[in-house]
């Protein structure tokens, strides 16, 4: 008789318990949903904040490269402007006057790059370009009225 009753008991406490569990895995599954999000939501947040952080440390990095790099070697040529580009050259000569393209007097930096990668065509064909512009005459740094191959170096840097 107890022992009927005692069944009766655990089965009629069976319900109950399943019930329970079910609640549990119900509040367990949310649980693990606001869990994920929270975590790929903690992701997102450090993958953009290392994006942006990445971004500013190449920018001071190279910074510092360059200022490491100068304090180095303070004799390391400096890269410098051609003086064609800061101050438009007035057409003097007959080789200007036919890269004046817009026949303004004046040679534009368009003009002039056209001009100069011309010369170095010339110079890589012959060995040298005899200067007959005042625009060349910063590159003869020799003095002998010619551009060589080694002078037209600082030339190709500038124009090609
Ligand atoms: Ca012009
Ligand atoms: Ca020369």
């Amino acid at each position: 008789m107890i022992d009927s009753v005692h069944s009766l008991s655990i089965i009629k406490s069976i319900p109950i318990q399943m019930k329970m569990n079910v609640c549990e895995d119900r509040r367990s599954s949310t649980m693990n949903k606001i869990i994920l999000t929270i975590t790929i939501g903690v992701v997102i947040i450090f993958l953009i904040l290392g994006h942006c952080h990445a971004g500013l440390i190449d920018y001071r990095r190279l910074q510092q490269n360059a200022e490491q790099q100068q304090a180095e070697d303070p004799d390391a040529p400096q890269p410098t402007i051609p003086s064609w580009v800061t101050t438009t050259p007035m057409v003097k000569s007959k080789t200007e006057q036919k890269y004046d393209t817009n026949r303004d007097g004046k040679l534009q930096t368009a003009e002039t790059t056209i001009f100069l990668r011309d010369v170095l065509d010339i110079i890589d064909d012959k060995g040298g370009y005899p200067i007959d512009s005042d625009i060349l005459k910063p590159y003869d740094k020799n003095k002998d009225g010619i551009i060589n191959r080694f002078e037209a170096k600082v030339l190709s840097g500038e124009v090609r």
